[in-house]
Order: C-alpha cells, then sequence, then structure tokens
C-alpha cells in the first residue's frame, strides 16, 4: 500500500476523502505523515487524532509521526497506547509552528510500514515502534529470565503486541543452562527503564528488585507468585495476577491456555525449567499439585525426562566457581525488614554445598562490606542442599547467631555453620520464620 499524496488538511476533521484509508482494519500501526512545508497549524489533539481513528475503526497500538518536532507533541507523552517519534528534520521547523498538514493516515501491517520507511527516506523518518518490555527481578534466575520470554512470546505472537524479554543483570548460571538447551537468545540487559516505557512484570511485585526508575514507566501488568510488597505505582488500571503457586510459568501456562498448543518446543521448554527450578524438581514445599501437574504435562510433550533434566539443570545451577564472594552472596538474594533490621537473606541452592561451604570464610569476611554497600545490616546466606533437603546458615557474628536460634529454635553453639533439616524455601520456611 502506498500512501503519499497529501490529502486533507490538518484542519480538516474528515479523512474520509483518504482514498488509502481502509475502513474496519484492525491496524496496528498507523503512519502519519507531516509536512514541515506547509505552516498550517497541527491543531490536533490526542482525542481529534484518536476519533479520526475510529472513523475508520482503526485501532493503532503506533503512531508514527514524521517531520515533527518533538517538542510539539509533548503533549501526547500521557498517551501510553503510542509511541510518538518525531524525525531531526522536523526539529528544524520554525519555532512555534506546529509542522504542518499531515499526508495520509492509513492503516499499514510492519513490512508495510518498512516499505513506506525506504521509500520516504530515512532522513525524514524514524520508526521505533513502543515495544513492550518484559522483565522479572534483578540477579536473574531461570523463572525471571524464562517467564519474561515466555510472555513476550505469548504478547508477540498471541496478542500481536511488540514485545521483548529483558533482564535486568546477568542471568544465573541454571538460567544460561536453560537458554543454550533450548536454543533461546539471551535476552539483553538493561539497567533503567525511560519514562513511559511500557512494561511488564513478572516474577516479582517488589520494587527493590527492579529498576530504580520504575514507577515512571508505563507498568501495563504484573504476574507474579510473590507476596505483594507494595510501592509500585502504574498510570491506570492495569492487569494484575499473583497466585500462590510455586512459580510464575505455572501462572503462565494458565494464562495462555489453548494458544500454547501454537508455542514452540523451547517455549514449553522455559516453561518446564522455571516450574522445576523454582519447585526444586517438587522437593520445595511451594510445590502446589498444579506446579506438578503442569510440568509433567509439558515434559509429556516435550518428551523430556524430568529427573534427568532437573538434574542437568542443577548440575549447573551448582557451578559457582566463576563466582566472587561477593557475588555469590548477592546471586540469590532478596532484602527484608525484621524487627527494624535490614537483612540480605541470601540463598544458593545447589547440589554440592560443600563446594560453597568451603569457601565460607571468605564469603563471612566478605558479609559486612556487601551488606554495607547494598544497605543492609546483615547478610544471611543460606546453602540449600537440593538433593538432601536441608540449608546450611553461615553464622559470621553473635547477631545471626542470635536470629539464628530465635528464628529456628535451635542452639547454634559455637559452630559458625549451623544445619537447619529439612528447610528450603526462602519464601515459606525461612522468610516467615526469620526473627531478631
Ligand atoms: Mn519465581
Amino acid at each position: 500500500m502506498r500512501c503519499h499524496s497529501p490529502i486533507a488538511s490538518a484542519n480538516d476533521a474528515d479523512l474520509s476523502t483518504c482514498p488509502q484509508a481502509v475502513k474496519g482494519t484492525a491496524a496496528r500501526f498507523v503512519w502519519i505523515c507531516t509536512l514541515p512545508s506547509e505552516s498550517a497549524g497541527f491543531g490536533r489533539t490526542r482525542g481529534n487524532w484518536l476519533g479520526l481513528l475510529a472513523q475508520f475503526s482503526i485501532n493503532p497500538r503506533h503512531l508514527v509521526f514524521a517531520h515533527l518536532p518533538r517538542r510539539q507533541i509533548t503533549g501526547w507523552k500521557y498517551c501510553p497506547r503510542f509511541q510518538i517519534e518525531a524525525s531531526q528534520s522536523g526539529a528544524a521547523s520554525p519555532a512555534g509552528c506546529f509542522a504542518a498538514t499531515f499526508a495520509c493516515v492509513c492503516p499499514v501491517t510492519l513490512p508495510d510500514l518498512a516499505d513506506k520507511r525506504a521509500a520516504i527516506s530515512a532522513r525524514h523518518v524514524r520508526y521505533a515502534p513502543m515495544t513492550t518490555l518484559v522483565f522479572g527481578h534483578k540477579s536473574p534466575d531461570t523463572d525471571s529470565t524464562g517467564s519474561a520470554i515466555i510472555w513476550a512470546w505469548y504478547l508477540t505472537t498471541i496478542q500481536g503486541e511488540a514485545a521483548e524479554a529483558v533482564l535486568l543483570g546477568e542471568p544465573n548460571t541454571e538460567a544460561a543452562y536453560m537458554l543454550q538447551r533450548w536454543d533461546l537468545p539471551k535476552p539483553r540487559i538493561i539497567a533503567s527503564v525511560e519514562a513511559n516505557q511500557p512494561v511488564v512484570i513478572v516474577d516479582t511485585n517488589n520494587p527493590a528488585e527492579l529498576p530504580p526508575d520504575i514507577n515512571a514507566a508505563d507498568i501495563r501488568a504484573i504476574i507474579d507468585h510473590h507476596k505483594l510488597v507494595g510501592g509500585l505505582e502504574t498510570k491506570g488500571p492495569i492487569n494484575i495476577r499473583i497466585e500462590p503457586l510455586a512459580c510464575t510459568a505455572t501462572i503462565m501456562y494458565k494464562m495462555i491456555g489453548n494458544d500454547l498448543a501454537r508455542a514452540p518446543s523451547n517455549i514449553k521448554g522455559a516453561m518446564l525449567s522455571c516450574i522445576l527450578s523454582d519447585t526444586l524438581a517438587f522437593r520445595s514445599p511451594t510445590t502446589t499439585p498444579e506446579d506438578r501437574t503442569i510440568a509433567e504435562a509439558l515434559a509429556a510433550d516435550l518428551d523430556i525426562d524430568v529427573t534427568s533434566y532437573a538434574a542437568e539443570m542443577f548440575a549447573a545451577k551448582s557451578d559457582v566457581s566463576g563466582f566472587s564472594d561477593a557475588e555469590l552472596l548477592r546471586m540469590d538474594s532478596k532484602t527484608y525488614k525484621v524487627d527494624g533490621k535490614t537483612f540480605r537473606v541470601s540463598v544458593l541452592e545447589t547440589t554440592s554445598p560443600e563446594t560453597v561451604l568451603s569457601r565460607k570464610d571468605g564469603l563471612m569476611e566478605m558479609m559486612p562490606k556487601v551488606a554495607e554497600e547494598d544497605g543492609a545490616d546483615q547478610v544471611l546466606l543460606f546453602v540449600v542442599d537440593i538433593l538432601n533437603e536441608e540449608a546450611t546458615l553461615l553464622i559470621p557474628n553473635e547477631l545471626v547467631r542470635s536470629v539464628a536460634e530465635k528464628s529456628f529454635s535451635t542452639i547454634a553453639g559455637d559452630s559458625d555453620l549451623l544445619v537447619l533439616p529439612g528447610v528450603v524455601s526462602r519464601k515459606k520456611q525461612i522468610i516467615p520464620n526469620l526473627a531478631v
């Protein structure tokens, strides 16, 4: 579809003369050209445009502007459904002069848009669809990595919305194994989000685990399985789904429903990986019958043996040789306040606890530094033995000794290690018991 000729002045509210406009098209992208040579007022408010597009039953996700100085469309920034993009050439228009007549408004498809972009010249037009970023928490584990990928696939392929999975840090070794095993590209890593950037948050709802500027973003949805901690602010009413299941991917499996039949095996593989990771292959007390049933259905579909695949994942997670003591303390760590004290509660799930415990002196030495740098009073490190289903808490000082005895009704003695039989879940067995 070509759409080059000017067909209406900006002051004409009626676009029905546009020969290229196609009524009733559920366009995902709408191209709006403005001509800098015309000095007629660009007298359209956001509402005008929306009304205009509604005339054609066009439901655009993105508006692309050409020849329009960014400052003149700043009023649009609160219009979250649209990407507003101004060209550099437009910025050369006389100050205060809205750049002009629009050439056309017509529904286009993405390939078509690319075609137009080439036709009109990249000098005049920059195209940047407002892609929704999907991400989980900082220090991404398998669920935060996999669920972001799964949901970006769902939004893009099933919902028809541009979406990209991103990470808030390097994935842990198990998540990296999942990416490689299922031939999934590693999502790019971001440190911050821009104002009004549409985002979907998965596997957390805790601002402390998200970019510092998260509330300036346009949070579109939250899918999570952690307790609601508060602090996130949205620009409007949004979909929030939090369920007391072991894993975000389990919730997504339910939300995606029959559309999962359209998923490639690597998306299903990511789902299975997330569930096996978060449930520690059904050992964790957070595991629900739903998590188990869904994981088993996925495994059967993929012809994967759960036991051996989980063993491969856990072996990958247990390979921590490449990490410094400080990195180990921060790898899987969440901050909690208990009776006025702030704890960084770190968990290392491993099939080889002796590997980590052999480094206990270095780890304990590093704790005060990490705590200070991260604004915590104390780091608590629990080394979780996945296979034997027990945790070992490192006891570097009297504060931790006292916390350990009060929290787990035990006597820590003189040892700098305290074994807690049956404890594997921070969410269910550690955090709820923490006492100072
Ligand atoms: Mn999770």
